[in-house]
């Protein structure tokens, strides 16, 4: 994508760039509000086509977090990093990588907290360990160095959580016997297959990692299908918890399921493709809402003071910003998510006033 089109359409605050031509890493840091409190949004490292669709991507996450932080009443604003990198994380030498993650401690520290970051594709608590010992501006640090851990058992049981008020909207009170399709078995999407086998749903699943593929097929008794078939593959919940931008209005048109519930940050590519799902009956669980038990855990934890049990709570109410979403859609005949995006401004506008 060309930078021009991603300044025209994003309404951010601040995104900023630096190329590292040692590493040929390409960094970029996207704020998007501060309004509600200091912005708060992972760190995604991975290779991208151009740089532009790097900051595209942060840019678009940073404004996702912003709906996410509102959408659970978390005193933050939203903000995203993206290091673009030249090869697959796996494959860089380790001091190559720390030089990337020192390059992007400079980068944080001179926001100096106007943003905070953390876990996302690409990076882990031990990550988060080094960019806090250098700058103290990175949220989910590993256990040992005295913070809360990985946040992903709380974005799955979010989405375990989501994925239930989902069905029960499209009539499916239980999942026992239902077909759930999950695409992607990395840290979350492992964890929601887990919860959904034990409530006796069918599980059908595809990772491009065929050891994932295999565990989930052992462990699970999950039928394994190709990545390529996932998204039109017949089920009652399709669960995404891959990467983003795959839902568009082709694919909105195909989906062969009753429910969309995932983890997945910006699972659709438009703001059409919400509506495309809706003319179609197809009950969407806004992604913003369904994944928020990360951020839940993260701010909670390490910004609110909460301990687990009230962490849990609060992940256990995406359930009910879900049906107010789900009653809005249905009162106003709207897309779930134009309802959701409906219930953030309204939220912003009213602290605003
Ligand atoms: P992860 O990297 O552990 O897992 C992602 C999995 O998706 C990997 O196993 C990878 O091989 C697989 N994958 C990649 N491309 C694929 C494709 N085309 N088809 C099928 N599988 C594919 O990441 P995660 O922490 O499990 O997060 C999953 C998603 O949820 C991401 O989009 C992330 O941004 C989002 N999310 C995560 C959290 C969190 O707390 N971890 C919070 C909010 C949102
Ligand atoms: C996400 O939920 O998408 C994240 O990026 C995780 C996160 C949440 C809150 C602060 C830092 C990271």
């Amino acid at each position: 994508m060309h930078i021009d089109e991603v300044v025209h359409s994003w309404p951010g605050r601040l995104c900023c760039s630096r190329f590292d031509e040692e590493t040929g890493a390409f960094l970029t840091i996207a704020v998007d509000s501060t309004q509600r409190g200091p912005a708060a949004g992972g760190t995604r490292a991975m290779v991208y086509e151009s740089f532009g669709d790097a900051v595209r991507d942060a840019t678009r996450l940073a404004s996702s977090m912003t709906s996410k932080m509102v959408a659970a009443g978390l005193p933050m604003g939203g903000g995203k990093s993206v290091i673009a990198l030249p090869v697959p994380r796996a494959q860089l030498e380790p001091e190559v990588w720390q030089r990337i993650l020192d390059r992007h401690a400079e980068n944080l520290a001179m926001l100096n907290g106007s943003y905070f970051t953390g876990p996302d594709i690409g990076t882990g608590p031990a990550d988060m360990d080094v960019l806090h010992q250098r700058c103290g501006f990175a949220f989910g640090r590993s256990e040992q160095a005295g913070g809360p851990g990985s946040s992903a058992p709380e974005t799955a049981h979010g989405v375990y959580v989501a994925v239930r008020a989902a069905a029960r909207e499209a009539g499916m009170p239980e999942l026992d016997g239902a077909t759930v399709v999950v695409q992607g078995l990395g840290a979350v999407g492992m964890d929601v297959a887990r919860r959904l086998a034990g409530q006796g749903a069918r599980l059908v699943a595809a990772d491009v990692d065929a050891l994932a593929c295999e565990r989930a097929a052992d462990e699970l008794g999950a039928r394994i299908i190709g990545v390529d078939d996932v998204l039109g593959f017949a089920g009652d919940v399709f669960v995404p918890c891959a990467v983003g931008n795959m839902v568009d209005d082709v694919v909105a048109s195909g989906i062969d399921t009753r429910v969309v519930a995932g983890a997945a940050n910006n699972v659709l590519a438009s703001d059409s493709a919400a509506r495309v799902l809706s003319r179609r009956g197809i009950v969407y669980a806004p992604d913003f809402v369904a994944n928020g038990g990360g951020a839940i855990h993260l701010i909670g934890r390490e910004v609110l003071g909460w301990g687990p049990e009230k962490v849990a709570a609060k992940v256990e109410d995406i359930a009910h910003t879900l049906e107010r979403i789900f009653r809005t859609a249905r009162a106003l005949r709207i897309s779930t998510d134009e309802a959701a995006h409906r219930l953030v401004r309204e939220s912003l506008d009213q602290a605003a006033a």
